[in-house]
This record gives C-alpha cells, sequence and structure tokens, in this order.
C-alpha cells in the first residue's frame, strides 16, 4: 500500500492527501512529528534528506516533495487528464507548480508559517504583500476560467489550492478575490474531495 509521511498542519502535505483522495488511491497515512523535530532525526533523514514532509513511499520508490509526488501519482495512477504529457501541455501544468513553489509559498505559506506557527524570521511585511500580489493576480486569470488550466481540474489546481485556500490562517482575507473564492468552491465539489484543519469539506446534503 502506499504510504504518505505527513504532519495533519503541513499544506504541502494536505496536497498530496487530497491527489490520492481525488484519485480514490488507498495509502496509510504515518505522521512525522514535526514539533519534537522528529523530521531532523537520522531516521526520517535517510527517507528524506532534506528533513521535509511531505514524501511518499510507493513499493520501493521513495518520492521527496509535494509537487513532485502530484506529478508521480498523477502520470502512475490518473493519466493524461490530470497531467497531460504533450510537451505546450506539460509545461502549462509546470508553470503553475514553480508559481505554488515561488510565490505562493512567499506569500500565503509565509504569512501562515508567521502567524500559525511562529516562525518570526519571516518579513511578514514582505509575505503579505507577495501574497495580495499573487491573489490579485490569480483572481484576474480565474475570471474568465473555471480551473487553471484546460477548463479541467488537473494537478495544477491540486499544488495551488491548499496554501491558497488556508489564506486565512495567515491572516490574509480572501473576501476581496471573488473568483478565487469560486473556484475554492468548485474545488471543493470534485469527486473524493478532502478537507483539512482549516478547510471544511462541503457537507453532503441528505437525499
Ligand atoms: N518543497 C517541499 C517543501 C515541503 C515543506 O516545506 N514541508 C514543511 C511542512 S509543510 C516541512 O516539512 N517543514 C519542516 C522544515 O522545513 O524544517 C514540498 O513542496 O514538499
Amino acid at each position: 500500500m502506499l504510504k504518505l509521511y505527513s504532519h495533519e498542519l503541513s499544506g504541502n502535505s494536505y496536497k498530496v492527501r487530497l491527489m490520492l483522495s481525488v484519485l480514490g488511491l488507498e495509502h496509510e497515512v504515518i505522521r512525522v512529528d514535526l514539533m519534537s523535530g522528529e523530521h531532523k532525526k537520522p531516521a526520517f533523514l535517510t527517507i528524506n534528506p532534506f528533513g521535509q514532509v511531505p514524501v511518499l513511499v510507493d513499493g520501493e520508490t521513495v518520492i521527496q516533495d509535494a509537487q513532485a509526488i502530484l506529478t508521480y501519482l498523477a502520470r502512475r495512477y490518473g493519466g493524461e487528464d490530470w497531467f497531460p504529457s504533450d510537451a505546450i501541455a506539460s509545461s502549462q501544468i509546470v508553470r503553475w507548480l514553480s508559481t505554488t513553489a515561488g510565490e505562493v509559498r512567499q506569500g500565503p505559506e509565509n504569512a501562515r508559517l508567521y502567524h500559525l506557527f511562529g516562525v518570526k524570521s519571516i518579513n511578514i511585511d514582505r509575505a503579505t504583500e507577495k501574497a495580495k500580489y499573487i491573489l490579485t493576480l490569480l483572481n484576474k486569470y480565474l475570471e474568465t476560467r473555471s480551473w487553471l488550466e484546460f477548463e479541467r481540474p488537473t494537478v495544477a489546481d491540486i499544488a495551488v489550492f491548499p496554501y491558497i485556500a488556508l489564506a486565512a490562517d495567515g491572516k490574509i482575507s480572501l473576501e476581496e478575490y471573488p473568483h478565487i473564492i469560486a473556484w475554492i468552491e468548485r474545488v471543493k465539489k470534485l469527486p473524493g474531495f478532502v478537507g483539512t484543519i482549516g478547510i471544511d469539506a462541503p457537507q453532503l446534503q441528505p437525499a
């Protein structure tokens, strides 16, 4: 069975849980205690020398980094729809994977680290400014689109979603970004969607 090393407050771990769940892939979650520093101890460093979650283990294969794991799962288990192999189409998706590791991390993810986890080495003014920049851009982009690429859900949406939807943890309101709010609601309606601490799954209406 697939094994996911993760922590319940880690947005990068949540990205992978969400992907596993929408693909309907059974998996075992192994909790890594980030608060006690388990991720920097030798046992975990043999699995990921970077000392970070998430890590996916699939048989003999060990994959570190949320974006790398998403592309692996999509290609291995999800098929062309989630991560197309065509040269142009895959570059369009990778552009969003870079955006999530770049602008989204520098903005809403860092603001969340500052406010929720007390990482005071982060420059919160800069993180807030970066968050507003990417949120404004994304809101405008989504004005004419339902999904980030190809008018269907792909790994791009799964990768970008968590830290945007968790923006409130970094004291960043999404009120001014109605197209982002609509996209978040669309992602939440994906079959197999799972929430996390700070992101509720929609309540199922009784039949
Ligand atoms: N590039 C990695 C970053 C992963 C990451 O930042 N993980 C955080 C939790 S969300 C972590 O393990 N932080 C502990 C540390 O960096 O010491 C990815 O996208 O998976």
